[in-house]
This record gives structure tokens, C-alpha cells and sequence, in this order.
């Protein structure tokens, strides 16, 4: 099974007991960190770091920032955050190349980007009038945009038809390549790029953590494909800005867990996403997995438990195993 033991998706309110508990049985190893700003629900941030000696902050170690859903309906994502904060801290002092990364490195893990719209996909008890939308199909955050019409401004996001097609995309909100091809200029649109670079406070608080540290990498996961992106996002621009650094990285990564090794734009075009940001704006190196082969959320057993541990092959992809290329992109830019 998973180090955490679990057996299903966690929800908003199993994260945030984790976070807390992680905190208060590694004292000095772990750190509680809020973001800066509430979500456009009201909703707090919360993510944990990991390191020895950990409320040194600027104590010079590089920094892994682990992060997932953005995107509310790719559950995924977020468990494999939350499992390597386990991975880190069950292997601290019993496993040596796992003490090495924890001394050595700091790591950031924020599990739930996008609380408010992981709480409609996860919960999905909103049935929508239209008759076709399943809200635990919801992608975006809840924001209302400039442009969103009246009729869809009434209500909360979970609890009328606007959270059918009401929020940005925070994964087309990034400043830096913001406003290109494969972003969407309509309000309802799931790819909708937001009103202007960072609109949205759940990017802000991604941009306003980064500013605070020295991030070496950043891994912001992502469902589906067993794809490992790196930039450039835009075909225009793209091949004239690849990186064979960043292409022998992600060879390290994908050898553990079989995941294509690609630059995002031979996915398709898109423009605002995080580690487009991440490596033209802030100077950090990002990374995107797709982690599984079928469905946003497919049946925990399968998705998270087998894929994560490398216990059995992703189908078409090769062995399964995040826990061995995380391992390997923090010891391989760290050099600890
Ligand atoms: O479209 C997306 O945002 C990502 N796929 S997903 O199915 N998780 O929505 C792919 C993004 C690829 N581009 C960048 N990472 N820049
Ligand atoms: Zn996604």
C-alpha cells in the first residue's frame, strides 16, 4: 500500500489533517506554511517543507516545490504530493539516500492548489440543470471574470450552473508566455486564460512562494497521459528555446517511471502554464507529470497505489514509479 496507508482519494478536510498531523510529529523536521492569499472562496492554502533544521528558512539548501491540483477533477495529482512528504519522512533515518535528500534539500509540498474547485470535483454532490455537466468533472478555479455575465455572477461555484463554466484556468494564469495559443479568451471556456497574467490569487500564491525561496525545481502534477512535460509550451517558439539540460533531466526522471519524456508543446500549444512561468520568469527549473494512463481520476486501487509504487506496469508506459523520478530530479539538481 501507500506510506500513508490510505486506501481511497483524500478530500479537502483529510489534506488539511495530514498537513497539521505531519507538523506536529516531526517537530524541527516539518514546517507548516499558509499561503499568502485566500482563494476566491475564502478558502486558506496550506502546504508543509521538509528538511532538517526546518524553520531556518534561508538556510541556503535548494528547494523542491511539489505541488498538485490545479486542475480540481485530477485527484491524483495531489495524493502524489502528499505521498512523497511520507516517502521523505518514513525514510528519514531509515533509508540513506532518502536521509541524504532530506538533510541536503528542502521540499515544499502543497498538495491542493485549487481547494475551491477540488471540493466541487471531490464532493460533486451539485447536479446541474442542464443536465450534461458532472460537477466532479470541474476543472477550473471559481473565479468570476470581468466578462462572466449576470445571469452566471449569482451564487456560489458548487451550488448553481455558474460552476459549470465559471473560473480560470490556473494553469493558463501564469505570467510569462501568458496570453498565446492554447488559451482561451472565453469566460467559460476550461482553458480560459483569466483576465490578465496571475488574475487569480491561487497563482499568486504559487508566484509569491516561489519569490520567497530559492526554488531549484518545481513538479507540479497533473492527470493523464504518463507524459513527463517540460517547456517550451508553443510550437512557434518552442523548438528554438529547448533546453538539452532540461531534456537529460526529464531522461532521469521518465527511466524510472516509463512516462514520455516531452516538451509540453508536442502535447499541444499552451500558453500561462507554470513551469512555462516557472523557467522563463522566475529562473527555476518545472516539470509537469501526467501521471496515468486513463482518466482524470480513475479508481484509487489502480491509479495512485500501483502506478505510484512502481508495483505494477502502467499499461503502454513501461514500469510505474514517481517516488523513484522525484527522488531522482531532487538528488540530480541538488547534488547533495
Ligand atoms: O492542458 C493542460 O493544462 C495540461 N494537461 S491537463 O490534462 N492536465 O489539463 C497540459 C499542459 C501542458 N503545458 C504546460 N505544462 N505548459
Ligand atoms: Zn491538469
Amino acid at each position: 500500500g501507500l506510506p500513508s496507508g490510505r486506501t481511497e482519494y483524500r478530500r479537502l478536510a483529510d489534506y488539511e489533517a495530514e498537513l497539521k498531523q505531519l507538523v506536529a510529529a516531526n517537530p524541527g523536521l516539518v514546517r507548516p506554511i499558509t499561503l499568502e492569499e485566500l482563494t476566491v472562496e475564502g478558502r486558506e492554502v496550506h502546504g508543509i517543507e521538509i528538511t532538517t533544521d526546518v524553520d531556518r528558512v534561508h538556510d541556503g539548501k535548494p528547494v523542491f516545490l511539489h505541488m498538485g491540483l490545479h486542475h480540481a477533477r485530477e485527484w491524483p495529482s495531489g495524493e502524489h504530493a502528499m505521498e512523497w512528504a511520507y516517502e521523505l519522512l518514513d525514510g528519514y533515518g531509515s533509508d540513506a539516500e532518502i536521509t541524504d535528500l532530506v538533510e541536503e534539500t528542502r521540499t515544499i509540498i502543497v498538495p491542493v492548489v485549487n481547494p475551491d474547485g477540488f471540493t466541487i470535483s471531490r464532493e460533486a454532490t451539485t447536479t446541474d440543470t442542464f443536465g450534461t455537466f458532472s460537477y466532479d468533472n470541474k476543472r477550473k478555479n471559481c473565479a468570476i471574470s470581468a466578462v462572466t455575465p449576470a445571469q452566471f455572477r449569482t451564487g456560489t461555484c458548487a451550488a448553481n450552473n455558474a460552476g459549470r463554466y465559471r473560473g480560470t484556468d490556473l494553469n493558463r494564469n501564469y505570467g510569462g508566455l501568458w496570453g498565446g495559443p492554447g488559451a482561451s479568451t472565453s469566460w467559460s471556456s476550461d482553458t480560459y486564460r483569466g483576465d490578465e497574467p496571475f488574475s487569480e490569487p491561487e497563482s499568486r500564491n504559487i508566484q509569491a512562494l516561489v519569490a520567497s525561496r530559492s526554488v531549484t525545481t518545481l513538479i507540479t502534477n497533473h492527470t493523464y497521459s504518463n507524459l513527463w512535460l517540460r517547456p517550451p509550451g508553443v510550437a512557434a517558439t518552442g523548438a528554438p528555446l529547448e533546453e538539452p539540460l532540461y531534456k537529460a533531466l526529464g531522461a532521469k526522471a521518465t527511466a524510472h517511471n516509463g512516462y514520455a519524456n516531452i516538451p509540453s508543446y508536442e502535447l499541444y500549444d499552451t500558453t500561462g502554464g507554470t513551469e512555462d512561468w516557472a523557467f522563463w520568469t522566475a529562473g527555476s527549473m518545472g516539470f509537469t507529470p501526467e501521471i496515468g494512463d486513463e482518466n482524470f481520476h480513475p479508481a484509487f486501487e489502480r491509479a495512485v497505489v500501483a502506478e505510484y509504487l512502481g508495483l505494477e506496469p502502467a499499461a503502454g508506459a513501461g514500469l510505474g514509479g514517481n517516488r523513484a523520478a522525484y527522488l531522482e530530479i531532487q538528488r540530480a539538481t541538488a547534488d547533495p
